[in-house]
């Protein structure tokens, strides 16, 4: 295993050091990043001391140190996973050849174009974020934010790193403008459309972990596959960071739902929100919004560009060894498209219908998030149960995009529709609400009302602990 240089001015296992020219470039591209996490990072917060976790090595076991740091002091690094021995391109034309260690000329702008696309959501990411600091429930959970967000800064430096390292000067420009484009921001927004959107409140924040963060893990999972082998090793580290975001979203609303059962108990006319609780019925409209948005996340239903990325090597399926064919040339899958407005199933030449797998293959994994909130219910003797609306519904790429789908995948009228969405994703009354109840708790051991107690503390340490020192 390489070591980690954790002295150097940038730490990296990527001997960085014996690379002068590009130590030079990543050197003056740092103060930059610097000034973008001071402008656009958690806003309020920077001088606090916050328990942070920091990698320090890439081994499966013990990764990680934990201590207090301040968040602009944060050793953010370079860290590529070990190469796989003797693994070569394991999918598509070029399948069986050797790995690329450097980028393929006739691959370059599609490769470059992936990677520039992977790196602008990580930034991204944290300017939505920025000022949910300011209401945090607890110590707990501002920790826990602050966590994922020096991560997704770190997932950018993943992703410079590529650019600097192998792609020129396109790539030095390509990085510069991941520090440019800006969250919401209308003439310079980020690229992809769930990471334009407003995360204003906690609630907010948890559906986005939850839904948004598995998107990336499915993506990093695609391109841990990749022949670029660069790029697979950087992957494969950062989805070890990745599992923790998914686990403060999960766990978040688990709590919030929870939470909200307590209340509904309590409650003389079973009304959570008469004891300052989220509705169960309004948790579901964000679920809805957000799990949505995400599954945009995953391009076109059908997308010859995603059979490119497959026939060249670029981009497989999550764990493309647990398939038969890696080359999917004669395969089909089957999925419903709209054919003369009606939606009925059709077979997809396979290597075009890659986003779809990936999409599905992520949909059963957030049903099974799904099913752990509704055991609470279960418990609680509840009778409302969560669930996923359908892939039609609130999509603004694809095939379904802008048409007027309910929730249960039905084509309704879009006067109909205008009427009834309200009913499925959040209000601006809802989101009055919900913003009502984010006032900040920032006591050691105390919460809000709203949302119930961790299982545990970080790292075998109490809930009460200082996790952060204000
Ligand atoms: N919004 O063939 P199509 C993460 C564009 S999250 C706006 O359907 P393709 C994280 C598309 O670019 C993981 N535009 O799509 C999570 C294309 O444009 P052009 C991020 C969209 O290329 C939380 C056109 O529509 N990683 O890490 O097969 C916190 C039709 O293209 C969207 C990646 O995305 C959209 N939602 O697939 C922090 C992996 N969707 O060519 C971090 C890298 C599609 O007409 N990216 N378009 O101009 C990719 O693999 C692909 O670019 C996509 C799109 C899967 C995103
Ligand atoms: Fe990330
Ligand atoms: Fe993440």
């Amino acid at each position: 295993m390489t070591n980690i240089d954790l002295e150097a001015k940038i730490p990296n296992n990527v001997s960085l050091g014996s690379d002068k020219k590009l130590q030079r470039a990543l050197e003056e591209w740092q103060p930059n990043y610097i000034s973008w996490w001071k402008d656009m990072g958690p806003s309020g917060f920077q001088e606090k001391d916050v328990w942070l976790r920091t990698a320090i090595s890439v081994d499966a076991d013990g990764w990680a140190n934990f201590d207090y740091v301040q968040m602009p002091d944060y050793r953010w690094g370079i860290f590529l996973a070990d190469p796989i021995k003797d693994r070569t391109i394991g999918f598509g034309d070029n399948i069986g050849a050797p790995l690329w260690d450097v980028v393929p000329g006739e691959h370059r702008n599609t490769l470059r174009r992936l990677i520039v696309t992977q790196g602008d959501t990580e930034p991204a990411s944290v300017e939505q974020q920025r000022l949910l600091g300011l209401t945090a429930p607890s110590l707990y959970d501002l920790r826990n934010l602050f966590q994922v967000n020096v991560e997704e800064g770190r997932h950018l430096w993943a992703m410079v790193y590529l650019l600097h390292s192998y792609f020129g000067r396109d790539g030095r420009e390509e990085a510069e403008e991941l520090l440019q484009r800006r969250s919401g921001n209308p003439d310079k927004p980020r690229i992809l459309g769930a990471f334009n959107a407003p995360i204003d409140n906690w609630l907010d924040f948890f559906m986005f972990t939850m839904f948004t963060d598995r998107d990336g893990k499915y993506q990093l999972l695609a391109l841990a596959e990749s022949g670029f082998d660069p790029l697979s090793r950087t992957t494969r580290f950062m989805l070890t960071e990745e599992a923790h975001h998914m686990f403060v979203g999960e766990s978040g609303v688990e709590r919030v739902v929870a939470r909200t059962a307590e209340l509904i108990a309590k409650d003389p006319n079973d009304d959570a929100r008469a004891q300052g609780g989220i509705p169960l019925e309004m948790i579901q409209k964000y679920l809805n919004l957000w799990y949505t948005l995400s599954l945009d996340l995953f391009g076109g239903e059908v997308s010859s560009n995603a059979a490119s990325y497959f026939a060249a090597g670029l981009k497989g399926r999550a764990k493309e060894s647990t398939y038969e064919d890696h080359k999917a040339i004669d395969g089909t899958y089957r999925m419903s498209i709209l054919k003369d407005g009606v939606v009925v199933d059709d077979d997809v030449p396979l290597r075009n219908a890659m986003n779809e797998v990936l999409r599905d293959e992520y949909a059963d994994d957030c049903q099974r998030g799904v099913d752990r909130w509704n055991k609470h219910l279960v418990e609680a003797g509840l009778a409302f149960r969560f669930s996923l609306p359908s892939k039609r519904f609130n999509r603004k790429i694809g095939l379904y995009a802008n048409m007027p789908f309910d929730p249960d995948g039905r084509l309704l009228s879009p006067g109909d529709y205008d009427a009834r969405k309200d009913q499925w994703l959040p209000s601006e009354a809802d989101r009055d609400y919900v913003r009502s109840l984010m006032t900040p708790v920032t006591e050691p051991g105390k919460i809000a009302n709203w949302i119930g107690m961790p299982r545990t503390g970080i790292k075998g340490l109490p809930f009460e602990y200082e996790y952060v020192r204000l």
